[in-house]
């Protein structure tokens, strides 16, 4: 995807079209200026770093296409490193389009998505963690997942592993020292000393790995789905958590036929919430049959599993394949009598999201703008270093020369390189920008 690495000039639309009524154009390489000046022949020819300028926009013919504002960062102030120049015009499509073209008519070209941070990564103004930061800036679905976003742009996370990947290199440099060494009184008093500062070493990595529990959901949200009896409340309880009348509810058993899915935001955590056809064993509807056979997948795959049981009915029966480490047992209809929750009146509503949240969140107290490991991709590198490590350590306590030792060291500054682009492939980069957006 990312075959030219040339400097070649690249334009694209920043904003979303027609969403907003301003849409901002980038252009980046080093043909931006003398294409700002074509399209804006009005301007001064030296047109001064960082300034706004409100200015007509020409087609190739001379035509007058739309005014707004134009700015040049110079390199290397820029996003990319590179002359960048941003336009401001009207936001509708038909007129982007129009601006656009003009623009790839003087040799720009189109740019890919995230080509923008790409080049900005390639030039090493940001790191590789940052760089996927830049996209989970603009995903973000609440704001404990902006705030993670935010926490990982400015390099919380890329310090974190630089400085793993540091002490990983310190071992391997001693390691190799080693190597060489003639003297093997010397030797000896190294390697203990690589032996304790490896084990130190994993701890450090392991303690980053599994803030990835918490970190992942707090990105990408986390699955929680309601089942129970016919008539036990889930569609209500479902529209409380919701905070709207999202799913049918009526007297009638059975009412909920298919699977019903929202994202919600509990206190900063997303929660993608599932509503789902009550379980009864004794139906033979075939629509009802369908939808319980859903719900026993949604559950197998929730994060959390509400099982609610109504006021005065014997508790409700968790399927089989259900762990019981993911069950919140409720009562609902608590204005009825006795129980956890009421989606008439709205007690306990609250101290629901509360449990919830804690049940989800494994780590307590833990702050949105703590450093977490929020990518799988991370977490799988920071696993494979740990276990490279482990390996050295072992290899190291039972007293295998350092020739043996340093190839698993080796291995874990790889792996921890991978995350903030200390090391990259090809493959690695098509992969993280390709699931970019255009413009960024
Ligand atoms: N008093 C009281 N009634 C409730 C409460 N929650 C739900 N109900 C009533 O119970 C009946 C069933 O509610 P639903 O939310 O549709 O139940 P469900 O579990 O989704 O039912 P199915 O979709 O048929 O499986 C409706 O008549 C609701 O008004 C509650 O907290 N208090
Ligand atoms: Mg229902």
């Amino acid at each position: 995807m990312h075959k030219q690495r040339s400097n070649d000039t690249i334009a694209a639309l920043a904003t979303h079209p027609n969403r907003g009524g301003v849409g901002v154009i980038r252009i980046s390489g080093s043909q931006s200026t003398s294409v700002l000046h074509k399209l804006a022949p009005r301007l001064p020819a030296m047109l001064p770093s960082h300034k706004l300028f409100f200015t007509s926009f020409e087609d190739p013919s001379g035509h007058i296409m739309d005014q707004g504002f134009a700015v040049v960062m110079l390199a290397p102030r820029s996003y990319t490193t590179e002359n960048v120049v941003e336009l401001h015009v009207h936001g509708g499509s038909a007129n982007i389009s129009r601006v656009l073209r003009a623009i790839f008519s003087y040799g720009v070209r189109p740019a890919e998505p995230g080509e923008f941070t790409l080049r900005a990564f390639l030039a090493g103004r940001i790191d590789l963690t940052q760089a996927e930061a830049v996209m989970d800036m603009v995903t973000a679905p609440t704001e404990g997942a902006l705030d993670q976003a935010f926490t990982q742009l400015r390099g919380g996370l890329a310090d974190r592993v630089i400085a793993l990947r540091e002490a990983a290199l310190n071992i391997q440099s001693r390691l190799e020292v080693q190597i060489d060494f003639i003297d093997e009184d010397l030797g000896e008093v190294l390697s203990e000393r690589a032996t304790n500062t490896l084990r130190e070493l994993i701890t450090e990595v392991n303690d980053l790995a599994e803030t990835w529990h918490t970190g992942s959901k707090l990105r990408q949200g986390a699955r929680v789905v309601l089942i129970g009896p016919p008539n036990a409340g889930k569609s209500s309880l479902f529209n409380a958590l919701l905070r709207r009348s999202r799913a049918i509810v009526t007297p009638i058993p059975g009412t909920t036929r298919d699977y019903l899915e929202e994202l919600t935001d509990i206190h900063g955590l997303p929660v993608l919430l599932t509503d789902t056809a009550g379980l009864r064993k004794e139906t033979e509807d075939a629509v009802e049959l369908a939808g319980i056979e859903r719900t026993g997948k949604l559950a197998s795959e929730a994060d959390l599993i509400l099982v609610l049981t109504p006021y005065g009915a014997k508790e409700s029966a968790i399927p089989d394949d259900i762990s019981a480490d993911k069950v919140l047992r409720i009562r609902t209809k608590a204005d009825l009598g006795e129980g956890d929750v009421s989606a008439v009146t709205g007690d306990g509503i609250e101290s629901l999201f509360m449990r919830i949240k804690d049940r989800l969140l494994p780590s307590k107290d833990v702050k949105s703008t703590q450093v977490l490991v929020t990518h799988e991709r991370h977490y799988q590198a920071l696993k494979a270093s740990e276990q490279a490590l482990s390996h050295a350590y072992e290899a190291s306590a039972t007293g295998e020369p350092a020739d043996v030792v340093v190839v698993d060291v080796q291995e874990a500054v790889h792996q921890l390189g991978l995350i903030v682009g200390a090391t990259s492939t090809e493959d690695l980069l098509d992969r993280i920008f390709g699931e970019f957006c255009i413009g960024k």
